[in-house]
């Protein structure tokens, strides 16, 4: 590669980072080239989740790591955007793994739980000995879960849980799923463990998206959740979507190191194959792809980065996270769809990245509030009109 700025970092965004922001990202980098990309592509042909990562990435500190205390590494939330998007350079599958255990299980824990919940789960979470899911999803319709069906009665001192969820990440992996009710008293969040009676799971077979990660349902039939289970700390539809923003503030991160695997494809695939008797790469449509991709990434990286910042301030709106996801994740689906046209037919190969990223960003843009959701949200905040 012949240009003087990092192909992959136009804007020197590094420079940007903390000393500690800068070791996050190498560490997981390094992880991710050495462990993580050799097994991915078996993986994902294989549809299987590679469990051996989970020791791995705890070991890291990669699960909770935004939270302080409980075993966790109390890193700020840049070093979690810098962590997702190294991990999805990998493969989506492993960040969406990343992404339930932190934003979607130790998060609602950390931040609704009772002081002896977060003692019972957090660390053993944060070690890799628990995993979790999040179930809000169901099947008549997930991009409206104030319409959700599964629900709690009070019984004495307990709960009686019924109903079911649906495309939940980590089902049937999950020592504990972060369950969302509707109750009398509002949404309320169960911890429903695995084993509980009348609690059952079932995975999603026969993906082509998301094929290294691990989908499954839950169903819950007369459930006895005993009141220690119930996170104390929210009784409304904030609860889950608050742990939304969380999670989308991730993958606005995670989808550029998809983005930047199929760029970091072509451009090398491109010096070597040569056409009407020159590399493709020497030719102007090719650069213009390629210039557009890298255009795509520095916005998404710079948006990401001052997202980022704000959240550290804690002046995060969740708008302002709905308006990265939706242009993150549209720039990388996209870009991987280019990409896998650049290699021809090698594009259809596995041997190649671009179609896994592909095929598994059909899923990322599509969890965490479809696009459709997150144009809405921004369109909402801009006229005041709630046109859902
Ligand atoms: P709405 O009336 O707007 O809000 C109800 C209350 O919640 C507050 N709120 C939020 N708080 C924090 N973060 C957010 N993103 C929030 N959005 C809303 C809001 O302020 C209000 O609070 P309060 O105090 O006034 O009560 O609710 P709505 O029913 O009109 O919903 C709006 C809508 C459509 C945006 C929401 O339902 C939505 O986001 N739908 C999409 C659902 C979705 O994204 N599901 C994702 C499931 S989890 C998943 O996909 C995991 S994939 C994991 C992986 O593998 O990586
Ligand atoms: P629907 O809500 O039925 O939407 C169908 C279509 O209607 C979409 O194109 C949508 O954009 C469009 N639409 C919706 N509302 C409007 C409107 N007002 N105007 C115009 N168009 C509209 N969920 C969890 O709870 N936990 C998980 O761990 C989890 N993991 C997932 C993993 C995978 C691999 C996948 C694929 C999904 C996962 N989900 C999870 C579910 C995910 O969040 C939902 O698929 C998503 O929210 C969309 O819901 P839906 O599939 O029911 O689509």
């Amino acid at each position: 590669m012949n240009s003087k700025l990092d192909p992959m970092d136009l804007y020197d965004i590094r420079s940007e980072l903390s000393e500690d922001e800068v070791m996050v990202k190498d560490s997981v980098g390094r992880y991710v080239d050495e462990k993580v990309i050799p097994l991915m592509r078996d993986a994902f042909e294989q549809h299987k989740f590679p469990r051996q990562l989970i020791g791995e990435a705890a070991e890291l500190g990669l699960l909770g790591s935004s939270i302080d205390g409980y075993d966790c590494a109390g890193l700020n939330s840049v070093s979690y955007g810098l962590i997702c998007q190294e991990l999805e350079r990998g493969d989506s599958g492993l960040r969406s793994f990343v992404s339930v255990q932190s934003s979607l299980v130790m998060f609602p824990i950390h931040t609704y739980g009772s002081e002896e919940q977060k003692q019972r789960w957090l660390p053993a979470m944060a070690r890799g000995e628990a995993i979790g899911c999040f179930g809000l999803t169901e099947p008549h319709g997930g991009s409206d879960p104030s319409n959700m069906k599964t629900h709690a009665k009070r019984d004495g001192d307990d709960w009686i849980l019924n109903g079911s969820k649906m495309w939940i990440t980590n089902a049937t992996i999950a020592d504990a799923a972060i369950v969302w009710a509707r109750t009398e008293e509002g949404v309320k969040g169960f911890i429903v463990e695995k084993g509980m009676s009348g609690f059952d799971t079932q995975e999603i077979e026969n993906k082509f998206s998301l094929r290294a990660s691990v989908t499954g349902a839950l169903f819950f039939n007369n459930v006895r959740i005993p009141e220690a289970n119930v996170l104390p700390g929210v009784s409304s539809l904030k609860g889950p979507l608050s742990c939304l923003t969380q999670a989308r503030y991730g993958i606005a991160w995670g989808v550029i190191g998809a983005a930047q695997a199929c760029l970091n494809e072509v451009l090398n695939y491109t010096q070597d194959r040569v056409l009407f008797g020159r590399p493709i790469a020497n030719t102007q449509a090719i650069q213009i792809r390629m210039a557009e991709m890298s255009r795509q990434i520095t916005a998404a990286q710079l948006m990401s980065l001052r997202l980022g910042r704000i959240k550290d301030k804690g002046q995060l709106s969740p708008t302002q996270v709905s308006l990265a996801k939706w242009n993150n994740c549209r720039a990388a689906i996209d870009i991987a769809r280019d990409a896998r046209d650049i290699l021809g037919g090698a594009g259809i190969s596995a041997e190649y990245v671009p179609i896994r990223h592909m095929l598994n960003l059909e899923s990322v843009i599509t969890y965490e509030g479809t696009e459709t959701v997150h144009q809405l949200v921004v369109g909402k905040e801009l006229t005041g009109v709630n046109a859902f």
